[in-house]
C-alpha cells in the first residue's frame, strides 16, 4: 500500500479503498490558510463518480470484508493502535489543523489532537462491551438480542473542529463495526486525510474508512441520497441539516444531526464573578466563537451587570489575537472568508438594531487574514437578531435579567437548544435552573468542560442524536432479536 507523507497531501488525493488517489476528473482546489490568505496546498475536488467508488469500497468492506465480523478484542486493539498513531502524528496534525482552520497551535496540540486520541481509546474500551441480552422465553425456546452495526456510515463534518468532529463520528462508528465514507468541510480537509493515513498505518483494512473531499451541494448531497449508504451522521448548520433530513428520507436512511446553537450563559447575582467572567470568555470566544456549543448570549443579573461587563471588557482588551502558530496567541482568525463576512454583517445588524458595541466591533487589523476583534454587545434585547441567530464568530450579546424566571424564559427563547450554562453559589438554584433549561448539555460554574464520556446533542432545532459517551455509540448500532425454537 502506498501511503503518502503529509507533504503529499498536496498531490490532491482522495482516500478510497486504502489508497490515496486523484479525483476522476483530476480536478483540485486550493486550500487557503485563513491567517495569511495564502494557499497551503491543492486538494482533490471529488465528483459523484469518486463518491460512487468510495461507497462501493465501503460497501464491500462491510458486506464481504473482515471488519464487522472481526473478534471484538482485535477490533479494540486496532482502535488503540490508531490512538497511538494519532499521538505519533500529533505535531503534524496540530500544525495542519492550525494552518487550515486558524486555531492557535497550543489549542490544536493541547485539545484537538489529545482529545482525538482519547476518544479512540474510550471507544476501544467499549468494543468488548457491546453485549446483547438473553430474554425470558418458553422452556423450549431461546430468545436473545444482538447489537449489530448499521452498515456504511456517511459522515459529513464542518470546518470548525475538523479533526475532532470527524473522530467523534469515526471512532464510535468503527467500534460498532461499521464502515465509513467521510466528507470533510471543503474549507478544512487536511487533517481528515492525515487521519486516513494514520488509520491505514495502524492496520485498518482497505475500504473500511474512505475520505472524499469535495463540495457540499455536490458530493455531500450525493452521499445523503446514495442508496449504498445506510446512515448519515452530520454536523453543520441547521439550514443544511433540514435539507439533508428531507433528502435522506427518499432512501429511509437513519440520520443524526448535530446543528447550530445560541447558548445562554447565565450569571446570577450570587456567582463568583471573577470565575464567571473567565468562563464567559471561554464560552463566547473559544475557537474564535466558531463553536456550536458557544455561550454567545451572556445573561447577567442586573445587580452585577456593570461589574461583569467591565471585567469581561478588561479580559477582551488583554487577549492576544494574531498568528495562530505563535504559542502566545489565544484568538486566531475566522476559518474562512465567508465566515468573516458573516461576522461583519452581524455586527452591522446589531448596531442597526440599536445595541451598543461595548468592545471591538471591527475587523482585526489591516494586514491579511480573516481576523475580527472580539466583540461585546450591550443594551440589547432578547428579540434582536444578534440575540436569536447563530453568528458563529467572536461576538457575545449581553442580556440583563431580574428574576430566575425571566432568565429561564430568555434562555429558552430561541429555536436552538444545544448548550447552556449557569453561574451561582446556590446549589438549589443550580439544579432547579439546570433542569428547566432546554439544552442537551448544561454547565454549572464552568463552560465547555468535557470528558470522553460527556455526551452532547440537540434539543429543538439544534438537532437530534447524541455524540460521545455511551449514547454516542448507540447511534451506530441496531438491535436484532433472535427467537429460536430449540424443541
Ligand atoms: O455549514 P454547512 P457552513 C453554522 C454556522 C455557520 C453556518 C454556515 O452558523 O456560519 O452554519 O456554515 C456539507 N448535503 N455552522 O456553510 O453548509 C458541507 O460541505 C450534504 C454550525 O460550513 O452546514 C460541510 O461539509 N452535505 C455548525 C458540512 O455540510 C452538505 C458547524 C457543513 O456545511 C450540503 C458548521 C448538502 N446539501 C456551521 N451542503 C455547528 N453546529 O458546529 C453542505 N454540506
Amino acid at each position: 500500500m502506498t501511503i503518502p507523507t503529509p507533504q503529499t497531501v498536496d498531490d490532491g488525493s482522495l482516500f478510497i479503498d486504502g489508497k490515496f488517489q486523484p479525483a476522476d476528473s483530476g480536478e483540485t482546489v486550493q486550500d487557503i490558510n485563513p491567517a495569511t490568505e495564502q494557499p497551503i496546498c491543492e486538494v482533490a475536488w471529488a465528483g459523484t463518480s469518486d463518491l460512487d467508488r468510495a461507497v462501493q469500497a465501503a460497501r464491500r468492506a462491510f458486506d464481504l470484508g473482515p471488519w464487522p465480523g472481526m473478534p471484538a478484542k482485535e477490533r479494540g486493539r486496532l482502535l488503540l493502535r490508531i490512538a497511538d498513531g494519532i499521538e505519533g502524528a500529533g505535531e503534524e496534525l496540530a500544525r495542519l489543523e492550525t494552518l487550515d482552520v486558524g486555531k492557535p497551535i497550543t489549542f490544536t496540540r493541547g485539545f484537538d489532537v489529545r482529545a482525538a486520541a482519547e476518544i479512540f481509546r474510550y471507544y476501544a474500551g467499549m468494543v468488548e462491551q457491546l453485549e446483547g441480552a438473553a430474554r425470558p422465553a418458553g422452556a423450549r425456546s431461546l430468545q436473545y438480542t444482538r447489537r449489530e452495526p448499521v452498515g456504511v456510515v456517511g459522515a459529513i463534518t464542518p470546518f470548525n473542529f475538523p479533526l475532532n468532529l470527524a473522530v467523534n463520528k469515526i471512532a464510535p462508528a468503527l467500534a460498532a463495526g461499521n464502515t465509513i465514507v467521510h466528507k470533510p468541510a471543503e474549507q478544512t480537509p487536511l487533517t481528515a486525510l492525515v487521519l486516513a493515513r494514520v488509520m491505514a498505518e495502524a492496520g485498518l483494512p482497505e475500504g473500511v474508512h474512505n475520505v472524499v473531499t469535495g463540495g457540499g451541494a455536490t458530493v455531500g448531497a450525493a452521499l445523503v441520497e446514495h442508496p449504498g449508504i445506510d446512515k448519515i451522521s452530520f454536523t453543520g448548520s441547521t439550514a443544511t441539516g433540514k435539507r439533508l433530513i428531507a433528502a435522506a428520507a427518499g432512501t429511509l436512511k437513519k440520520v443524526t444531526v448535530e446543528l447550530g446553537g445560541k447558548g445562554a450563559n447565565i450569571v446570577f447575582g450570587d456567582a463568583d464573578i471573577e470565575a464567571a467572567v473567565q468562563a464567559a470568555f471561554q464560552a463566547g470566544f473559544f475557537n474564535t466563537g466558531q463553536f456550536c456549543m458557544s455561550g454567545s448570549r451572556l445573561l447577567v443579573h442586573r445587580s452585577v451587570h456593570d461589574q461583569v461587563v467591565e471585567a469581561l471588557t478588561g479580559v477582551l482588551g488583554a487577549v492576544p489575537v494574531g498568528d495562530p502558530l505563535d504559542e502566545n496567541t489565544v484568538l486566531g482568525p475566522l476559518a474562512h472568508r465567508q465566515q468573516l463576512d458573516k461576522v461583519v454583517e452581524y455586527v452591522g445588524i446589531g448596531r442597526a438594531e440599536g445595541a451598543t458595541v461595548s468592545y471591538g466591533g471591527e475587523r482585526g487589523h489591516d494586514g491579511p487574514g480573516y481576523f475580527h476583534q472580539p466583540t461585546l454587545f450591550t443594551g440589547a434585547n432578547p428579540q434582536m437578531r444578534i440575540a436569536q441567530e447563530e453568528i458563529f464568530g467572536p461576538v457575545v450579546t449581553v442580556l440583563p435579567f431580574d428574576t430566575d424566571e425571566e432568565a429561564v424564559e430568555i434562555a429558552n427563547g430561541t429555536p436552538y437548544g444545544l448548550a447552556a450554562g449557569l453561574h451561582t453559589s446556590d446549589v438549589r438554584r443550580a439544579h432547579t435552573v439546570a433542569a428547566r433549561l432546554q439544552a442537551g448539555i448544561v454547565w454549572v460554574n464552568t463552560w465547555a468542560a468535557f470528558e470522553n464520556s460527556t455526551s452532547f446533542g440537540g434539543y429543538k432545532s439544534s438537532g437530534y442524536g447524541r455524540e460521545l459517551g455511551p449514547e454516542g455509540i448507540e447511534e451506530y448500532l441496531q438491535y436484532k432479536t433472535v427467537y429460536v425454537n430449540v424443541d
